[in-house]
């Protein structure tokens, strides 16, 4: 018969009602004896609750979120073949976990109490201990941050009283990986960058030296993270604008006071293969995927000081003329540096277009927290086989990188190909 085990809460002390700040296992997996089932953290403490026994998750109870206490029920937990069963034990007193603030206080014993299950025999382990001091000591909105930046705050070195991480100590140390010092991805083994090289240029022939521009350090710290963080594809593909070509030199000819360009018109694309596609109008939240309702594109934009992503709010609603404006609009206030942070907010999916200069397909990085980016590359006349003949064809490339957590390499090329269908007839903007 298996032997299930149920991992309670020991004693908390004067504590209760303690939130689980962190799920440290899933369940299906194997754990060791001691192993961290999950994170408490209260006003004074963050601690483990471990794993009584060794052996298989088979149902995880606490939540992220729930307040536990004392004897609470966190996980049941199939025992190893080779592990030695507990012996079940009542439930008993115990002296306080040990806060994170003082390690080096005694290990706190057990409390645990033996439950029944329908189909197991389950047993209650006495040596449930908290284990303190093996959680860096962080509050909860510290441990979400540096999350969100993979971040292992067992490698950050907390400058607050009793060692607490501060938001400013994971900053410091994102910056410090940044510059080649430490590595900032915890877990798997992190970047492990070796130092950037510090070369002597004059050595070599004359050389003189100016300091980026505010823009380009601002970006820079942006896209290296993005770059290093999120695991990108990028998918390429062409679509044929032959007839979209014609009817954007005639939109041109009727609207003088304004340039049509094929970008207006790889927005609207992109707001309906985002519509068809909602993963891609998404970010990352931890675990979850927050998914738009609205279609709010932001244009990257070369100005002389570097590039920005001014934001086009809901393309969707807006037509081609309309947009057309508010792009020169933008284009204007970007170079003539007078885009607000607001200006820059809340979009949803981001168009690189380089097609104005040349090019045949380039990997954008993705702008964080988005999940994809459109890179257009100049359109050329080729010959494109019809069925018969070569027929000469306006194509125009798309290169297409989207975060491979979120979007499936399947997803990426239906994405494409169906924004390929649109330009190839604008019909479908009515379907
Ligand atoms: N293929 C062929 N021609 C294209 C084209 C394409 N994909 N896209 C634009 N063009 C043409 C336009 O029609 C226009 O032609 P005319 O002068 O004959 O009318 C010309 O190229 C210049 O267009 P534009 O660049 O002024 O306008 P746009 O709407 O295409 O782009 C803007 C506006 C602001 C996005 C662009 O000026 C810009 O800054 N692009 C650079 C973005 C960038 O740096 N991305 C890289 C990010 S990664 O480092």
């Amino acid at each position: 018969m298996s032997e299930l085990i149920e991992a309670r809460v020991p004693d908390l002390g004067s504590d209760s009602g303690v939130p689980v700040i962190e799920l440290l296992v899933k369940v299906g997996e194997t754990v060791k004896k001691d192993q961290g089932l999950l994170t408490l953290e209260s006003d004074k403490a963050t601690m483990e609750v471990p794993s009584p026994v060794a052996g298989e998750i088979v149902e995880i109870i606490a939540q992220l979120g729930d307040e536990l206490s004392a004897g609470d029920l966190v996980a049941r937990i199939k025992v190893s073949a080779s592990a030695p069963t507990p012996a079940p034990v009542a439930a008993a007193p115990a002296p306080l976990p040990v806060p994170a603030k003082a390690p080096e206080a005694p290990k706190p014993a057990s409390v645990a109490a033996a439950v029944p299950a329908a189909s197991a025999a389950v047993h209650a382990p006495d040596n449930s201990e908290l284990i303190p001091g093996k959680v860096p000591y962080a509050s909860p909105a510290v441990r979400v941050f540096a999350r969100e930046l993979g971040v292992d705050l067992a490698q950050v070195k907390g400058s607050e009283r009793g060692g607490r991480i501060s938001k400013e100590d994971v900053q410091q140390f994102v910056k410090a990986a940044l510059a080649g010092g430490v590595p900032a991805a915890g877990g798997g083994g992190g970047l492990n960058l070796i130092p950037w090289p510090q070369v002597d240029f004059s050595k070599f022939g004359p050389v003189s030296s100016e300091p980026l521009s505010r823009i380009k350090k601002l970006s820079g710290a942006n896209l290296a993270r993005n770059w290093a963080m999120i695991p990108h594809v990028t998918q390429f593909d062409e679509a044929d604008i032959t007839d979209m070509e014609i009817f954007r030199k005639k939109l041109g000819e009727e609207h003088k006071d304004v340039k049509v360009t094929p970008l207006v018109f790889l927005i609207k694309a992109s707001v309906a293969a985002l519509k068809k596609f909602p993963n891609f109008n998404a970010s990352l939240d931890g675990d979850n995927l927050v998914l738009k309702q609205y279609f709010h594109v932001g244009i990257a934009v070369d100005t002389p000081d570097g590039l920005v992503v001014p934001v086009i709010r809901d393309c969707d609603k807006k037509g081609l003329i309309e947009l057309s404006h508010e792009l020169a609009a933008i284009s204007v206030k970007a170079r003539e540096k007078k885009l607000t942070g607001a200006d820059m907010q809340g979009g949803c999916f981001t168009i690189s277009s380089l097609g104005g200069i040349g090019g045949t397909a380039f990997t954008p990085i993705i702008n964080a927290p988005e999940v994809a980016i459109l890179g257009v590359s100049k359109s050329q006349t080729k010959p494109v086989w019809n069925g018969t003949e070569f027929a000469p064809k306006l194509m125009l490339p798309l290169s297409l990188s989207y975060d491979h957590r979120v979007i499936d390499g399947a997803a990426a090329a239906r994405f494409t190909a169906y924004m390929a269908q649109v330009l190839a007839d604008l019909r479908r903007l009515l379907v």
